[in-house]
């Protein structure tokens, strides 16, 4: 009789013999497979999450004894105009000295958006359809010429899309990065187990696994190495984004600025939020903590809340865009003291005890997710600024309405328009600023208004305003 393989006693003595039910049964490379995929998995964190969240209906949220956040109020709306100068300063000092790396996180399916390929190949401009990839990657090339010291960036993929990611870059030429500076590495996963804490198998020879949420993006960039090459290029600072949001300034120099000057660990851009209901996070302290709630965890009474001017008493909401100090996430993302994980009760395709596939119509097991906001509360002097929502958030999410392609290719329009229209050249657009005619500007040629009046005043003979126009150099 031949030993078993230490992880079939493993997770027998764990109470998950189920994984192995079909063992004996499979051929080498189903063998293999499992054994890989079971290799994964930390039985004893899964045993603790199960006896925490895996109980009950869901996880409830402590909501005691919070109240909004603070932020640093735009010069605009009455923040003090000497400090937004100095973190300027600051942030640009911090940039020519190579000390930040951009970092996207690409994990997600694109599920709502209906979309199947990775999400950062999604054509997003107005005129060329450009994706999203592109359009990151041609800011931050404009950045690193700007500030004369050429970026790293970082980007998490999933197990689904990191060949499909790497060779969509391959094929594009990289955009025309330095192809050493750019990093892919996948973020973990995590097995879905049924509300008895079972495992579950989606086929014989494979567990039920799916990406650890975002939050898992600490510990990846502590495992891929991301956080040691970081050291060693003298980097201590990661400007952290999504992959659907074309908008973002992916390295922007007042917030570094803040973060730099305030001796922050993890710093958050907020915008106000457009109305009760928006589906973003909510910036609030607890206990003195800075905290992020969910929009799904936040009671609606709350979200609508106002205070005697009228103006929502929960507005701060978050869009995704943080930084954070490498040795920060190196601490956060070490074993044992990361961040928590959420529970989200799913319909789980699964194969019953006779391996017959079920797919359930109503939730029949929990998913487990980390939140990388939920390092908020463990950063030192956590900062957060206000910025335009025109200039740095209209995400891609939906196939249709908020968030979606169409809501996303105005928003770029009316950028583009107002950039024209500041130096001083008449473009027609409706009340919201929505231009008649399709238009677009590459990061490339302006990231902003002010690098737009500089290139565009260096422009000669200047191109006519009409439908279809491309501004690039
Ligand atoms: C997120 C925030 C919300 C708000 C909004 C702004 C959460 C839970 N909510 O909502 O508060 O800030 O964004 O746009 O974060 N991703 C991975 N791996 C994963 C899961 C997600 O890389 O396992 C990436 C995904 O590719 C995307 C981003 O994280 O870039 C956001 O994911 P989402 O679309 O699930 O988040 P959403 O829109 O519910």
């Amino acid at each position: 009789m031949t030993t078993p393989h230490p992880l079939l006693t493993a997770f027998e003595n764990a109470g998950q013999g189920q994984v192995f039910a079909f063992f004996e049964r499979l051929g080498p490379a189903g063998r293999a497979k499992l054994l890989e995929e079971a290799g994964e998995i930390d039985l004893e964190e899964l045993e603790r999450l199960h006896r925490t969240l895996g109980t009950g209906k869901g996880g409830s949220v402590d909501l005691g004894g919070l109240v909004p956040a603070p932020y640093e109020l735009l010069p605009e709306n009455g923040g003090d105009a000497a400090a937004w100068a100095r973190a300027r300063a600051a942030g640009e000092a911090a940039l020519r000295a190579g000390r930040v790396a951009a970092f996207t996180v690409a994990g997600g399916q694109g599920t709502r958006l209906g979309y199947a390929g990775p999400k950062g190949t999604f054509p997003v401009t107005p005129v060329s359809g450009h994706p999203l990839f592109q359009v990151f990657a041609e800011k931050l090339r404009a950045a690193g010429a700007r500030f004369g010291r050429p970026l790293h960036w970082f980007i998490m993929t999933s197990h689904q899309n990191h060949s499909a990611t790497e060779q969509f870059f391959s094929e594009k030429g990289f955009f025309g990065l330095d192809r050493s500076r750019v990093h892919f590495f996948r973020q973990g996963r995590m097995p879905a187990v049924d509300f008895s804490g079972k495992i579950l198998l989606e086929a014989p020879d494979a567990i039920a696994l799916s990406p650890d949420g975002h939050g898992g993006s600490l510990r990846a960039l502590s495992r891929s190495g991301a956080l040691d090459l970081m050291a060693s290029e003298g980097i201590d600072i990661l400007s952290y984004f999504q992959v659907d949001n074309p908008l973002v300034r992916c390295v922007d120099p007042q917030f570094i600025g803040w973060h730099a000057l305030r001796g922050s660990q993890m710093s958050s851009k907020m915008v106000p939020k457009a109305y009760a209901e928006e589906r973003v996070g909510h910036f609030c302290v607890q206990r003195g903590h800075l905290v992020v709630v969910e929009y799904s965890d936040l009671p609606m009474e709350l979200q609508r809340e106002r205070d005697p001017s009228g103006r929502l008493r929960y507005i701060a909401g978050s869009i995704a865009i943080h930084l954070f100090d490498r040795e920060f996430i190196r601490q956060m993302g070490s074993r044992g003291s990361g961040l928590p994980f959420h529970r989200a009760d799913k319909k789980i395709p699964s194969i019953d005890a006779a391996g017959r596939l079920v797919k359930p119509d109503k939730p029949n097991g929990i998913k487990f997710e980390q939140f990388v906001f939920d390092a908020l509360p463990s950063a030192r002097n956590p900062v957060v600024i206000e910025t335009r929502r025109s200039d740095d958030f209209s995400p891609v999410k939906n196939a249709e309405g908020n968030d979606s392609p169409k809501s996303c290719r105005e928003d770029q329009l009316r950028q583009f328009a107002r950039w024209l229209r500041a130096a001083g050249v008449p473009v027609g657009t409706d009340a919201t600023g929505l231009p008649a005619i399709s238009l677009e500007v590459s990061p490339l040629f302006a990231c902003d208004e002010e690098s737009f009046a500089e290139s565009w005043a260096r422009l000669t003979p200047k191109p006519r305003i009409a439908e279809g126009l491309c501004l690039a150099p």
